[in-house]
């Protein structure tokens, strides 16, 4: 019998990947999209275009129980992947209150649906992130490391890991949590730090920008590569028992790092563009993240193939390649 899967978040980076593994795994492929994600196709499905005939799209509201709990009942999925978020943590500052109830009620209403329509033999994951570890209280953090969230980004996430593990405890549903620690790819939302250098760097080059804008650069994130992130999901929810799994390459490097290679890829020094902006720093930082991936490893055999260098190469490359063509 051909499995079912939904994807929340499915025009994401994460979702758009984790489509494509279960498409070649032969499943059917479900994604549940903002009905302003439908009528704008060309601005909001640029990662999934080119499957969009093996995916099939239901538009429904993650604030709205009632939209989630028919496409639930609807498809009785076999595997449910909760991956839409409000996931830019610095407009989590900005944003507080709809970063909280958005990411908080959209995982208890996927989770209440999938228990209240009694469907055993849905296997739920949550997105959870290495931003609930926050301050960290050690290093390098594991599934043991206590969590203190520095943003409402994180204490959202800490709220759906908890939501996640309590519904698996109290119910007996097979809810598992990927705590995933940074991971890029040339799919990754212009927002985000990794992003924003290998683009600026692009452009700089080709002499369409002048300088890169940046907060703190001695910030340390331990970053992967994605396509390798959203197997470790599928991996979770095929072993018998749900579990929560800390994901990531086990190494750190700062944001200096990542500029510092990502200019060098194109023959420049990124001190000579760098502009350090207050207003790019955040009211309270997670200074540096690294993990112990030891778990998951042990359980599946799941590693990091990917390097950082050839990370932000693929990056740098991958903007530059694409910007040249259009100029
Ligand atoms: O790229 P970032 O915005 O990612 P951040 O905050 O680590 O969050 C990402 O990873 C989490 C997993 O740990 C996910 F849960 C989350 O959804 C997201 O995918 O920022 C990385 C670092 C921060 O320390 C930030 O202060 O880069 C620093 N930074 C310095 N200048 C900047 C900038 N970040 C951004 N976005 N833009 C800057 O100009």
């Amino acid at each position: 019998m051909t499995k079912k899967a939904i994807i929340t978040g499915i025009t994401g980076q994460d979702g758009s990947f984790l489509a494509e593994l279960l498409i070649n795994k032969g499943y059917e492929v479900h994604g549940i999209v903002r009905r302003v994600a439908i009528e704008d196709p060309n601005q909001r499905y640029w990662r999934i275009k080119n499957n969009l005939n093996k995916i099939n799209i239901h538009a429904g509201t993650m604030e709205n129980y009632s939209s989630i709990f028919k496409i639930i009942n609807k498809i009785k999925p076999d595997e449910f992947y909760h991956l839409a978020a409000q996931s830019f943590v610095s407009d989590s500052f900005n944003d507080e209150y709809s970063t909280l109830s958005s990411n908080i009620n959209s995982t208890h209403y996927c989770l209440s649906a999938i228990k209240e329509l009694d469907l055993k033999k849905t296997k739920f994951y949550f997105a959870g992130s290495s931003e609930m570890f926050g301050k960290v209280h050690e290093s390098p953090q594991n599934e043991s490391t206590p969590f203190h969230p520095r943003s409402i980004y994180g204490i959202s996430k800490v709220a759906g890991f908890d939501l996640t593990r309590y519904y698996r405890e109290a119910y007996g549903m097979h809810a598992s949590s990927g705590i995933l620690f940074n991971h890029e790819s040339e799919r990754r939302g212009y927002e985000f730090v990794t992003r924003k250098i290998s683009y600026s760097a692009a452009m700089i080059k080709l002499g369409l920008q002048k300088n890169l804008e940046l907060g703190n650069i001695d910030a340390k994130r331990d970053w992967g590569y994605a396509p390798e992130y959203v197997n470790a999901m599928w991996l979770m929810l095929q072993d018998k028992k749900a579990d929560d799994y800390v994901v990531g390459t086990g190494k750190a490097y700062s944001v200096r790092d990542f500029a510092n290679i990502a200019f060098k890829i194109l023959n420049m020094d990124y001190k000579k563009y760098l502009k350090i902006k207050k207003h790019l720093y955040r009211p309270s930082e997670v200074e540096t993240l690294i993990s112990d991936p030891s778990k998951i490893k042990k359980k599946f055999g799941w590693k990091t193939k990917v390097s950082f260098d050839k990370l932000v190469e693929r990056m740098v490359i991958n903007d530059y390649d694409a910007l040249k063509k259009r100029v």
